[in-house]
């Protein structure tokens, strides 16, 4: 059956990453050669905005990418370890619209991101849909360093620019009605490979419960160390829920729904003995095929414990306590 298929994120993770750590090089390696050929048109259109610097090739964005406005850090939220290194942060990425190896950062670099929307409707007063820099105007942005943990047991430390999930809800006055939301990342099939793998089931789409959204920690980034948010981490608008696995983070958000069913994630409908709603991090609930004790951190490769709900227990335990008899941990 398909779902026997080998996926990248799927191998343990002791096999995937040195795997995917040549990819990387290589794909440098191809790019810092591409940009030496290039027509100086080409060039000048993928260039980076803020930091121009051709030696940089993972940062290329459009160049007629606004800049965000100025974002304060918010310390309230501390992530007890060093930031990742923004070159591995901005190259080692899942992505599987783009592909099924953690190296897609060029093709997702070839996604156009502005002009970008996103619909905020279903069990709501207020439906719309919602220009992105309208948002970032009308909501205001922070930055917040959160860990992030993906479920094959690597993790990174990241400086997000954003902002709370409630605030762009409460634009919209969610119902008494709604029990879920559900998040639908964008499908363009001219810039995305990975939609002609059909076995997947396309959109991606992943979901919380309405009091998951309400939680402070529940964010929507639209930047990455304070430059606009890359397509490969999900620009120009994605979603972040910190203390579950990574992959219930949705990336490239086009469509917010609010609606009383629990929605079926991406993973969910592919493995669901393997992926399920909930996903919170544990390190005593091991995935079906691997520990979930320690993560590898991208960047020094060193190997840490991993911590109970990612280590934000303080801010979400008390989401749980009533919920015993779910599978909380996958
Ligand atoms: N649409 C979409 N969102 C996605 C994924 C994906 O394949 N498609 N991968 C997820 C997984 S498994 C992880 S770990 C994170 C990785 O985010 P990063 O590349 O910014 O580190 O994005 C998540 N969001
Ligand atoms: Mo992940």
């Amino acid at each position: 059956m398909r779902i026997h298929r080998r996926r990248g994120w799927e191998i343990p993770e002791s096999q995937a990453t040195p795997e995917a750590f040549v990819l990387n090089r290589r794909a440098l390696m191809a790019a810092g050669g591409a940009a030496m050929l290039a027509p100086a048109g080409a060039q000048a259109q993928w260039l980076f905005g803020p930091r121009r610097d051709a030696a940089d090739p993972w940062t290329r964005l459009p160049a007629d990418l606004p800049d965000l406005p100025a974002a304060t850090r918010n310390m309230r939220y501390v992530p007890g370890r060093d930031l990742s290194p923004e070159r591995d942060t901005v190259t080692f990425n899942n992505f599987y619209e783009f592909g099924s190896d953690k190296g897609i950062w060029q093709t997702a670099l070839r996604m156009p991101v502005r002009p970008w929307t996103i619909k905020v409707e279903g069990m709501v007063e207020r439906p719309g849909e919602f220009g992105v820099d309208d948002l970032i105007r009308r909501i205001g942005i922070e930055e917040r360093v959160y860990r992030l943990r993906c479920v094959e047991a690597w993790a990174m430390t990241v400086p997000w620019t954003g902002f709370e999930l409630s605030k762009l809800l409460s634009l919209v006055g969610p119902l008494a009605s709604a029990k879920y939301v559900r998040f639908e990342t964008a499908t363009i099939p001219a810039v995305m490979p990975g939609l002609r793998q059909s076995w997947y089931p396309w959109p991606h789409i992943e979901g919380c419960t309405i009091e998951e959204a309400a939680n402070e920690l529940s964010f929507m980034p639209v930047g990455l160390f304070g430059r606009p948010l890359p397509p490969q981490n999900g620009g120009p608008f994605r979603v972040v829920f910190p203390w579950k696995y990574g992959f219930k983070s949705g990336k490239s958000v086009s469509r917010i729904v609010l609606t009383d069913q629990r929605p079926k994630s991406f993973w969910e409908t592919l493995q669901s003995s393997e992926y399920g709603f909930w996903a919170n991090v544990n390190p005593e609930v091991p995935h079906p095929r691997w520990s979930q004790a320690t993560e590898r951190l991208i960047g020094s490769n060193e190997r840490v414990p991993t911590r109970l709900f990612n280590g934000y227990g303080d801010f979400v335990a008390g989401l749980y306590t009533n919920l015993r008899n779910e599978r909380l941990w996958a």
